[in-house]
């Protein structure tokens, strides 16, 4: 840690706030702390994951679908992605993130405010109701975002566990969200598919490095502060593997929000084009964020909308 004159304050991030269970980018080394929440918060009877699929859950942090949406019920998002990709404007608007290293399109963030094909599939009844079970309680949606990872184009994601992002700098408490990633495209072994730890989840890696100021605007191109030490992975990987969830087209996974977790570049010519949507649990909203700067926009962290996924979907039904 650096040292301080005193009478000097210490910069923004270096002080554990009280009730900080999950401190990172504070300490000068890294460490592995065990995870102090539950994996699983609701029960089988509440389905619709039977109790071996919340086991399956609860030890290994993910839980993969083949073709769990009908190709069909894709096809007006992979249309909306080709309108947005069409579009010039997209690539200035905050929302969009474009690749570290060319101009290409890397994501769009808010998908589920657009009043479109990709924000039914965010609030979709069946997904909605998995991460309902899986959390225990009403969710709410606290990001989505569609990352296109293009042929020849698409840029890796580098090894990191969303909640330590979602802690630090979002002021999320407690390790009580899921993601849920929909293909739209084939996930082949080839083009760059989600990579994950299993059983990872149920450690924390405080990392090392003092969060910048509007972070996001590098990290979502290429993360390089809250990202693991190469000891701390290396750990995880040689205790507990790789998987890399596979499938076509409608094909389903979801993680815990602090599975360790990455993909590779896609230097094939198929795009792997998937829909993320975090769902948060009613009762875990976002505080100041603790690492004591400026919370993230709205559009990549919800703070102002906590109406549960399901009552969207309900609400446009009725409209
Ligand atoms: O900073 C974030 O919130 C995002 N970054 C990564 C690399 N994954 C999750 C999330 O979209
Ligand atoms: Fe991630």
């Amino acid at each position: 840690m650096r040292s301080m004159s005193s009478g000097a304050t210490a910069p923004a991030g270096t002080v554990r706030r009280p009730g900080d269970r999950y401190p990172s980018r504070m300490a000068a080394e890294p460490s592995i702390t065990p995870r102090l929440d539950p994996v699983v918060h609701g029960q089988a009877d509440d389905g619709p994951l039977s109790a071996a699929e919340l086991a399956f859950f609860d030890q290994n942090g993910y839980l993969d679908f083949q073709s769990l949406l009908p190709p069909q019920e894709l096809q007006p998002c992979l249309a909306e992605l080709d309108r947005l990709r069409a579009d010039e404007s997209i690539r200035t608007a905050p929302e969009a993130v474009i690749e570290p290293d060319s101009h290409a399109l890397r994501s769009i963030f808010a998908v589920h405010q657009r009043q479109s094909a990709l924000a039914a599939l965010c609030a979709h009844p069946r997904l909605v109701a998995i991460a309902r079970q899986l959390l225990g309680s009403d969710v709410y949606i606290h990001q989505s975002r569609i990352n296109y990872k293009g042929g020849f184009q698409g840029r890796e994601f580098y090894w990191h566990s969303d909640f330590e992002t979602w802690h630090v700098e979002d002021g999320m408490p407690a390790m009580r969200a899921v993601s849920c990633s929909v293909s739209l495209t084939p996930n082949t072994p080839h083009n760059g598919p989600l990579m994950l730890v299993p059983g990872s989840h149920r450690h924390f890696v405080a990392c090392v490095g003092e969060t910048p100021q509007d972070h996001y605007k590098a990290s979502l191109r290429r993360q390089e502060v809250g990202v693991p030490d190469e000891a701390s992975l290396a750990q995880l990987i040689g205790d507990f593997g790789l998987v890399a969830p596979i499938g076509p087209a409608g094909s389903v996974t979801f993680f815990d929000c602090n599975v360790m977790h990455g993909s590779n570049s896609n230097i094939t010519s198929a795009p792997r084009s998937n829909v993320f949507t975090v769902y948060n649990s009613v009762d875990n909203r976002l505080e100041a964020p603790f690492c004591g700067l400026q919370p993230r926009p709205n559009f990549i962290a919800e703070r102002e909308d906590f109406r549960p996924a399901s009552s969207i979907v309900e609400a446009r039904r009725s409209a």
